[in-house]
């Protein structure tokens, strides 16, 4: 394939900085776009900023000029959109926010397209969390689950959802909704929960390597399940998706569910600790809803786009892990 230009929305981000790799290993021309934010926020992109075919656009997804500038400036072949507001718990004390970054910005990146590039292929992040608590009887979700979204952040992704299959059935844009579930790695923001028990072993043991005694970690409802994967493994399907003939909306999941409390016997069994000797559930953590089991069927994606994870659960909680606790030991040594 000749090399394509691509516009990434939210390159500062977990998931966008895994694209940037694979897109740049693949030889296309990456235009990450950014918020200018008074602190460097650039570190999951650090490795990549001087790359020949990499450049770093300054925008922000919720101002409709900013985002026209970014269209017609690159006048990309694919844009993927992964930035906004992430945090589902943040989402009930900024809701506005959400409504602005998600929806909004959703909708700034359809009417550029629509209006300006009409060719560009869209790819939009969708969220496992727009299924709320629906699950199908045996257990899993499907496209076809109804979404009944439980928080904010969820109610503005199935917003978002639905604008990215109107302009596509309205306008006939080549516009698809991947719906992915939990995405984890050593590049996962701290304050979602595998990344903070993660580097939290990482701490703990670096402490109890010098005789220290690491603080408790506080921890909210350890009681749901997620369907945890690793971003290098989702990327791919995103690709795939937009290199189809038609296109289609899938779902992009391991299948597999675990509880918080399964993450957390997991991680700590890897430094011979139980952690129940270390956690403690600090109420003021607890959501206003929760999302209790999530566990996701992603059969049409591996038949017609023959595409499969490669990291499973375990290796992806021995790979933070073991990031984590050489992180840690790097502070500690600084
Ligand atoms: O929570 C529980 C919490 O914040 C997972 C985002 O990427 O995936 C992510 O959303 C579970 C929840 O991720 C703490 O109540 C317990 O049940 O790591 P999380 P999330 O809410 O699943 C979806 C697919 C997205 O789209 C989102 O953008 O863990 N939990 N104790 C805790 N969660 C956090 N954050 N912190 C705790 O202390």
């Amino acid at each position: 394939m000749e090399p394509k230009k691509v516009l990434l929305f939210g390159v500062t981000g977990q998931v966008a900085s895994f694209m940037a790799d694979y897109l740049l290993e693949m030889g296309h021309y990456v235009y990450g776009v950014a918020r200018r934010t008074s602190c460097d926020n650039t570190k999951r992109i650090k490795h990549i900023i001087d790359h020949p075919r990499f450049k770093l656009l300054s925008a922000d997804i919720t101002d409709a000029t900013g985002v026209n500038r970014v269209f017609l400036e690159v006048k990309p072949d694919y844009c993927f959109n992964y930035a906004s507001q992430s945090h589902v718990k943040v989402s009930w004390d900024e809701p506005s926010s959400g409504v602005d970054s998600i929806a909004k910005g959703c909708l700034n990146c359809l009417e550029s397209i629509r209006q300006h590039v009409p060719k560009c292929r869209y790819f939009y992040a969708s969220s496992s969390e727009q299924f709320g608590n629906s699950v199908d009887l045996d257990g899993y979700q499907r496209m076809t689950t109804p979404m009944t979204p439980n928080s904010p952040y969820a109610a503005c992704k199935v917003l978002a959802h639905n604008l990215t299959r109107i302009y596509r059935e309205s306008y006939g844009i080549f516009a698809v909704c991947g719906l992915s579930a939990n995405q984890e790695s050593e590049r996962r923001g701290d304050n979602f929960v595998t990344r903070k028990i993660t580097k939290y072993i990482g701490k703990m043991v670096a402490m109890e390597k010098r005789s220290m005694i690491a603080p408790a970690l506080k921890l909210g409802n350890t009681k749901s399940f997620r369907d945890w994967s690793h971003p290098k493994d989702f990327i791919k399907a995103h690709w795939l998706m937009l290199q189809q003939e038609t296109p289609k909306d899938y779902i992009i999941s391991s299948g597999d569910a675990h509880s918080v409390e399964e993450f957390l016997t997991c991680a700590f069994s890897l430094v011979d600790r139980n952690y129940k000797d270390y956690v403690v559930i600090d109420p003021a953590l607890y959501r206003p809803l929760e999302v209790d089991y999530l566990k996701l069927d992603s059969t049409p994606l591996r038949n017609e786009l023959r595409w499969k994870p490669e990291i499973d659960f375990k290796q992806l909680v021995e790979l933070m892990v073991s990031n984590d606790i050489k992180e840690a030991e790097r502070e500690f040594i600084k």
